[in-house]
């Protein structure tokens, strides 16, 4: 079959460009990984080049080795990824130790990984953990709701998922857990990816103060659509401050109702964010 023809390509480039069309991805901004499946590789392999080069990780992910990911290129724009995905994106396979990775597909013309790549092995080794390996994707995206409200709320996870659950019914639903939120930090550095990845222990959507969002998923429809949920809640927020001559929304979902959706989908909410 080879890479340009397999599903996760179609799904990930797809994702490329709704993003894009959503206003999420201007100039480069933006990435996502994706860790493959035995199906993946399978449909890949005809067309892996290995012997490559290994880089060494910041921090080894040993619950990862020898596991193959997909990923966007560094200084790649996604508006333009389905045009020449083997430009746009790249397979990197992780060593038996989970400590260095190497090119086997793709980045053609000498690309690099995204420059999150550290941030996103982390996160995908934490999530791999706490989901049971249920998880695939990692995807960052710059969306101007959840950027914009960091303008305006203190950067506290308690207070931003309650401002996001309380204006749209089914945000609990979309994310149980809440979101996690980080105070502004150097993107692509340590610091950033080691704070993620603790807070990917209790949700896996990670608010990066003006900056954008950090989330896992499933697979590319989960992780885009908690994306979206969580953009579109932020988005129904500002507009009501702003109706609401900059003062909080008034006719608001209570905890009361919060508990009631959630017993309806059989979901438990994260206590610590309720009264
Ligand atoms: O383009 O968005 O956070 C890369 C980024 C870095
Ligand atoms: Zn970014």
């Amino acid at each position: 079959m080879g890479v340009l023809e397999a599903d996760c390509t179609r799904h990930i480039v797809r994702m490329c460009g709704d993003g894009f069309r959503l206003g999420w991805h201007e100039s480069n901004g933006g990435n996502i990984s994706y860790r493959m499946t035995e199906h993946d590789i399978a449909a890949c392999e005809e067309d892996f080049v290995s012997g490559g080069s290994w880089h060494e990780l910041d921090e080894a992910a040993p619950a990862l080795g020898g596991m193959h990911f997909m990923v966007t290129r560094s200084g790649g724009h996604m508006r333009s990824a389905h045009i020449d995905p083997a430009s746009s994106l790249g397979i990197i396979e992780l060593d038996e130790a989970g400590s260095s990775w190497r090119l086997v597909w793709g980045l053609e013309g000498g690309g690099k990984p995204t420059s999150e790549l550290p941030t996103h092995i982390m996160a995908h080794a934490r999530r791999f953990e706490v989901a049971n390996g249920d998880e695939r994707v990692i995807y960052h995206a710059h969306c101007p709701n959840i950027v914009t409200l960091s303008t305006l709320l203190a950067p506290n996870s308690r207070v931003w998922t309650r401002a996001l659950w309380s204006c749209m019914t089914e945000s609990v639903v979309f994310f149980p857990q809440g979101v996690g939120v980080v105070p502004w930090m150097v993107p692509g550095g340590p610091e950033i990816a080691r704070v993620s990845r603790d807070m990917l222990v209790w949700c896996r959507a990670i608010i990066w103060t003006q900056h954008g969002i950090f989330a896992s998923g499933q697979n590319c429809d989960d992780a885009f659509g908690l994306v979206h949920a969580v953009e579109k809640a932020a988005g129904y927020y500002l507009t009501a401050r702003a109706a609401n001559g900059g003062k909080d929304p008034i006719y608001t979902v209570s905890d009361e109702q919060l508990r009631q959706v959630c017993a309806r989908y059989g979901l438990a909410p994260n206590e610590e964010f309720l009264d």
